[in-house]
């Protein structure tokens, strides 16, 4: 077992029981012309998180421990989009509608598809899920009993949004989930910084949040053990 200095106390990380979910780090959310753009995001703040998670993942990568990538998206016919989802809001463009990169959130479109900086390798796993919970109305579960992990390690965005919905559906299912704080980010500050409070808050309630040094330092000692 490792320990992670973590927030609201140490996580325990369990080598061969541990897997790196990275949510959505798509050119849809983080890329200008995108879905998150046209909600009315300024999406930059998305884009300075890309070194850090790829440091994650490379983290993950060096150790042979699994990664697995999802993505939010729909089918060409949209049959898995609820009509709610695509008239909510007043967005410029609708999933489904033809933008500068593709069709906004639809599979195998460029926007639809992970930041180059951070594409997934031969061997690892990518979920598409529909939905904001990378568990509903996906094989995210399955695959996990497959790998035997008992511990998440969380990435990636929105914090308030994908993510922590995600961690919430990973908490019911009894994961164990460490949310990297300098590897997921939102359109909105303050609910980066609430989204942490409300994981941590009534003793891991959620979860445990720590910076990736936390991660980078509890591991290169276990090594160096
Ligand atoms: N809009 C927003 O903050 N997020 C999403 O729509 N999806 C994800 O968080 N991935």
């Amino acid at each position: 077992m490792i320990s992670v200095d973590a927030t609201p106390f140490p996580f325990p990380l369990s080598p061969g029981h541990t897997a790196l979910v990275v949510i959505d780090m798509q050119r849809d959310f983080v890329e200008p012309g995108g879905f998150g753009e046209s909600l009315g995001n300024d999406v930059t703040r998305l884009q300075a998180i890309i070194p850090t998670v790829g440091r994650l993942i490379a983290l993950f990568r060096e150790r042979g421990w699994p990664v697995i990538h999802t993505r939010e998206g729909h089918r060409p016919d949209l049959g898995d989009c609820p009509p709610a989802k695509r008239g909510r809001g007043n967005p410029t463009l609708r999933i489904g509608d033809h933008g500068p990169m593709g069709r906004v959130l639809i599979h195998g479109e460029p926007g639809h598809g992970i930041v180059d900086e951070l594409a997934p390798i031969d061997g690892e796993i990518v979920i598409d899920k529909p939905g904001k919970g990378a568990f509903y109305a996906t094989s995210l579960g399955d695959e996990l009993a497959r790998l035997g992990a008992t511990h998440l390690v969380v990435a990636g965005v929105t914090t308030e949004v994908c993510v922590q919905t995600t961690m919430r559906e990973a908490n019911d299912r009894g994961f164990d989930c460490l949310l990297i704080e300098d590897a997921t980010e939102s359109y909105f500050p303050e609910f980066k910084a609430a989204a942490l409070k409300m994981i941590t808050a009534q003793g891991a309630i959620v979860g445990w949040t720590a910076p990736l040094s936390a991660l980078e330092t509890a591991v290169a000692g276990r090594a160096a053990a």
